[in-house]
């Protein structure tokens, strides 16, 4: 893709090329429509990023020219659909840099990728007395379904603590593994706070112990680059939808050796070699945990966005979000009303915020007057909150299409945000 330089272009010193935001924009029809009589400016891409024309195009080809079931029929279009879908299998193995196409599983989302650990590994896994890690910036996505197998099971859920930074402090997470600790699971980038994991450390610190670990991508993959192999993480969980793909569809990574030891999470067909009323034979990983007809539209879909978000150089989309960052924080700060929610040092793409006395609602609401969309709440990470002694936040997050206009917004929105309540 060839990206000109502009106002809102970032110089891309890996390529030499300069990363292009506002063409960017113009692959994303929704920045052609207007919000309450203003241009829309979307700052919610954590809670669900726009979508790109190249992967409602695949999608709706796929519905109006190739549509079938997969890995049933013998017929020409059931062939086509299954190799659509296999293909997008390899579109995201490449894009994790897995080994192999059976480590892929596709899933609704990181929500179901995580359960389906939880209550195949988990379960398989967990006995009375031992102990789960996760961290105390998790999403509710990576708390609950750990409580509740750890309940089952007799099991207990242990935390790795925050600095009022919102960074894990990492010699109490070395300090909690032992021979109890039966598996990891942690958040590669904070929704609620944008704090970047040190995650590879996490790894090697829990593989020295012969602990797994799970991450949880679904803040991460759009954001920064991601190589499974690298990082030597035994599961990985992201969600279509936040990297440009469609609702409904997810991965989970896992090492093969892994998904292979693993009972089936539901069953059903596809799931199977054979069955009798005496005995089923499963299929192998990854059709094993993959029981009933798949969202093969959203599946579809989700290899299109990753095409498309793979055309460009990832460490360019990074620097560009890097720099609307900083800018945004650095100008939220001037305000001194407001107070930044997560100050660590490596962040991605979220600025949480409070100001005194505005109830975050009302931020949002003042804010989507101006067409400014911000999310307002506890983000699905009340523990989090809690650390913090708030309710709530503002949460302003940037996704590729952003640009310096979109900050300059925020922080204009902002002040009318104080105008109305001073
Ligand atoms: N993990 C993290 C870190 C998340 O941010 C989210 C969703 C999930 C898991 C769950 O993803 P899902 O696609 O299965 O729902 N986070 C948010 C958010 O910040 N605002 O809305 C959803």
């Amino acid at each position: 893709m060839n990206h000109m330089w502009n106002d809102s272009s970032t110089p891309d010193t890996t390529v030499g090329t300069v990363y292009d935001a506002q063409r960017v924009r113009a692959d994303f029809p929704i920045f052609s429509r207007t919000v309450r009589g203003k241009p829309l400016v979307y700052l919610d891409s954590a809670a669900s990023t726009q979508k790109p024309q190249a992967m409602i195009d695949a999608t709706s080809r796929f519905y109006a020219e190739d549509y079938s079931n997969v890995h049933r029929g013998v017929h020409f279009l059931s062939q086509r659909a299954t190799d659509l879908y296999e293909d997008a299998r390899s579109e995201v193995r490449r894009f994790l840099n897995a080994e192999r196409d059976e480590e892929i599983v596709f899933v609704r989302g990181a929500t179901e990728a995580i359960n389906l650990v939880a209550q195949t590994y988990g379960r398989s896994q967990l006995g009375a007395g031992d102990e789960v890690i996760i961290s105390a910036i998790e999403h509710h996505a990576n708390i609950v379904p750990w409580q509740m197998i750890c309940q089952e099971m007799g099991a207990t859920l242990r935390v790795i603590p925050i600095n009022d930074h919102g960074e894990l402090q990492l010699d109490a997470f070395e300090d909690m593994l032992n021979e109890r600790t039966k598996i990891v699971a942690v958040v590669h980038v904070s929704n609620a706070l944008g704090t970047v994991n040190p995650v590879r450390e996490i790894i090697a610190t829990a593989h020295r112990h012969g602990v797994p670990v799970l991450v949880d991508g679904a803040q991460s993959v759009q954001h920064l680059p991601v190589d499974v192999r690298d990082l030597d993480c035994d599961f990985f969980t992201f969600s279509g939808h936040k990297i440009y793909g469609p609702t409904g569809i997810g991965v989970l990574y896992g090492k093969k050796a892994l998904l292979d030891a693993m009972p089936p999470y539901q069953g059903g067909g596809d799931m199977i070699l054979s069955v009798s009323f005496e005995r089923t034979v499963y299929n192998e990983t990854p059709f094993k945990f993959e029981a009933g007809t798949p969202d093969i539209a959203g599946v579809i879909g989700l290899a299109a966005a990753l095409r498309y978000f793979r055309s460009f150089d990832i460490a360019a989309i990074a620097a560009h979000e890097q720099l609307l960052l900083s800018s945004a924080t650095a100008r939220l700060q001037e305000i001194d009303a407001l107070r930044v929610i997560g100050t660590a040092k490596e962040k991605a793409s979220v600025i949480s915020f409070t100001l005194c006395a505005v109830h975050p609602h009302d931020i949002g609401t003042i804010l989507d007057q101006h067409g400014i969309a911000v999310r307002a709440g506890h983000h699905c990470a009340q523990p989090v909150m809690r650390h913090f002694g708030i309710p709530a936040t503002a949460r302003a997050s940037f996704g590729m299409y952003n640009t310096m206009e979109d900050v300059d917004a925020l922080v204009h929105g902002i002040h009318s945000v104080l105008e109305v309540f001073t």
